[in-house]
């Protein structure tokens, strides 16, 4: 066996290794041809059995009885749902069909929102895609499965080790009758920044071949301009086009004037001028209460015409009764999310939604057997994820006063945490509040919510107030994050940006006002897919790779590069993943459909003076020696 080299490399430990390494030190590869997919799988269980998973390390650890979750097992031969009448119809045909049902119809968000918003989006695929045809046998009356975009993308590249495609391609396939869904965040497709137009125009042409039936298009900022290129990508790509508002203010308070009924109306209008065939309602943060649900989902359904889909979070604790009002207001669809994944700064639970409009004129039709009995699943899901729980375990009223968006509330606490600002939290929520008023009170959504939460955390980290920032005489270094929002980079808000605080951060410097990805050079796809697959040492960059690599460049490279160390772990049990295995534990691996992998650990052998450990497995029944470097 062979000495694993790499990953005592320090370009490897701190964590600034990407494959150009492989490039510049061709002789750490020279077992390349000897290591197939099995070795390189024992080699990652190896190297986490002995020195952790960083991303677990400290936290709180599952249960020892905590098991391989098992999916329900399916009712029936998956009936006909919405994705069917996509394929046969057409997206308005299937826009129509929700204008005309009485029934109040389903997303849900478990598998994209639900985790983003309560476990750091670090649900692994195998757990979705396990019980993915378990939805589309029990539960076929679903309208659609967010199961991608948002953070997800990302997160399957940057922590989770896999690769986002094969994700949708794999749910996609074992659900073939429901719609899958996605978050796209227009102009700043799945990432933070805003992308040239020909690589948001790739982003989805590919989405929608993977396999995305449902695109909820918006813009951190509700500016529309900003969302076209996204609408038409979609439109061109013949799936349902979601075009979205973000909701934020206080409808019914006379002192948030800016976001009233009348803004969000044309702002429907607008969309629907755009070609939307959906309008989506997309309440981030949890904001809309009951009250102003029935007025705005009335006047929406009345004044643009389009069926309503309504999203919102349940931080406050008051979400289900929104969802509730809505639907007496007319709302189509609503997004909710398997129990064991609902309430708190996630989606209203699915199952009490279906039960509350049972023998209304509302009844969703949903078995609730089968709804049952996926919740359980995913209850045993989440628990394998233990250290990602924020630990928020009651609903926060204080939501109504910093309005940050569900995904974000729990990030900003760790991120605070690490800046020792713990205890400061109240004042973190003020300074949030008070950045959003001194932006002059917009949109907080991704990218919009993280430069606000920037600019919050470096109020109370130099005790700055808002006065202070807005004092042409008091000299502020403002985030770089800041500095962009505030030259037009992300768009424009309503109304444009507080004359005053945009010169003092921008110093002089003329901002732009047109939008960012007008004046952006189109890439050329063909030249970065050889530069690329030159810097892979002449790996075929498909178009998924390309355009994951467009959207994260370097998240990308890294992680190709460690896939080609430790291959499709992607296919290991979760607690496998984060946790290595135990002496005598035994696990599978489909590593191909049909090629499973047995694989046993035997024993951790003694470390050596040269400080690596011999771990013992048998390999389908065959004994195999892998080292590793221990640094624990
Ligand atoms: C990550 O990028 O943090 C998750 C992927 C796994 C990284 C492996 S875990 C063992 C080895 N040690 C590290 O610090 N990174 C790699
Ligand atoms: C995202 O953009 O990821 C969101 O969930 C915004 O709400
Ligand atoms: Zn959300």
């Amino acid at each position: 066996e062979f000495v694993i080299n790499l990953l005592k490399h320090p370009t490897f430990l701190d964590d600034t290794y990407t494959t150009k390494f492989i490039d510049t030190t061709p002789e750490l590869f020279q077992f390349k041809k000897r290591r197939d997919r099995a070795t390189k799988i024992l080699t990652y269980i190896a190297d986490i059995t002995v020195n952790g998973h960083p991303e677990t390390a400290g936290r709180p650890k599952p249960h020892a009885e905590v098991k391989t979750p098992k999916a329900p097992a399916p009712r029936a031969e998956p009936a006909m749902g919405t994705r069917n009448l996509l394929e046969q119809k057409g997206p308005q045909a299937v826009a129509d069909w929700m204008k005309a049902q009485q029934k109040v119809l389903l997303t849900d968000t478990t598998m994209r929102d639900g985790h983003q918003s309560l476990l750091a989006t670090r649900m692994r695929s195998i757990d979705m895609i396990r019980v993915a045809p378990a939805y589309a046998a029990n539960l076929p009356q679903l309208f659609s499965v967010e199961c991608w975009g948002g953070a997800t993308f990302d997160v399957a590249y940057r922590f989770l080790q896999e690769c986002p495609w094969q994700r949708l391609r794999d749910l996609r396939a074992a659900m073939p009758n429901l719609m899958t869904q996605m978050l796209l965040r227009g102009a700043n497709g799945v990432g933070y920044t805003t992308y040239p137009d020909n690589v948001v125009q790739a982003f989805v042409k590919q989405a929608a071949t993977t396999g995305v039936d449902v695109f909820r298009v918006f813009d951190s900022l509700n500016w529309v301009e900003n969302m076209r290129v996204a609408m038409d990508a979609v439109l061109e790509a013949n799936k349902l086009l979601e075009g979205t508002i973000c909701y934020t203010g206080d409808l019914l308070d006379p002192a948030r004037s800016k976001y009233d009924l009348k803004y969000y109306v044309a702002m429907g209008r607008e969309l629907k001028a755009a070609g939307a065939h959906v309008l989506g309602l997309k309440d981030m943060a949890g904001l809309l209460k009951p009250a102003a649900a029935r007025v705005l989902v009335k006047a929406l359904k009345q004044e643009v015409g389009l069926p309503i889909h309504f999203h919102t979070h349940d931080t406050s604790g008051a979400a289900a009764a929104t969802v509730l009002a809505a639907c007496d207001a007319g709302v189509d669809a609503v997004d909710a999310a398997m129990d064991a994944f609902s309430g708190g700064t996630s989606q209203p639970c699915l199952g009490s939604i279906v039960e509350a409009l049972r023998h209304t004129e509302r009844d969703t039709g949903l078995d609730i057997g089968a709804v049952r009995e996926l919740s359980n699943y995913w209850e045993h899901v989440r628990a394998q994820y233990a250290a990602f729980e924020s630990g928020t375990a009651a609903p926060a009223s204080e939501v109504y006063l910093h309005e940050m968006p569900g995904g974000q509330f729990t990030n900003l606490k760790a991120q605070a945490r690490s800046l020792g600002l713990e205890e400061r939290w109240p004042e973190v929520a003020q300074a949030y509040a008070d950045a959003n008023q001194i932006f002059g009170d917009i949109v907080k959504v991704t990218p919009s919510s993280k430069v606000v939460g920037d600019m919050a955390l470096m109020m109370v980290a130099q005790n700055l107030s808002r006065a202070q920032v807005e004092d042409p005489a008091v000299d502020v270094a403002f985030p770089d994050s800041v500095v962009d929002m505030m030259k037009g980079n992300l768009g424009q808000p309503p109304g444009g940006w507080p004359a005053a605080i945009q010169q003092k951060v921008l110093k002089g410097e003329t901002p732009l006002t047109t939008r960012p990805g007008a004046d952006v050079a189109p890439v050329d796809l063909e030249a970065v897919r050889e530069k690329v697959s030159a810097e892979l040492n002449g790996f075929k960059v498909d178009d998924e790779d390309l355009n994951g690599y467009l959207m994260y460049p370097k998240v990308f490279l890294d992680y190709m590069g460690r896939h080609r160390l430790y291959g499709p772990v992607r296919t290991l049990p979760t607690r496998t993943f984060f946790y290595g295995m135990e002496p005598g534990e035994e696990i599978t691996a489909e590593i191909d459909p049909g090629k499973t992998l047995e694989i046993r650990l035997q024993a951790v052998g003694e470390t050596t003076d040269e400080g690596e450990a011999k771990v013992f497995f048998e390999l389908n029944g065959q004994p195999r020696v892998i080292r590793v470097p221990n640094r624990a």
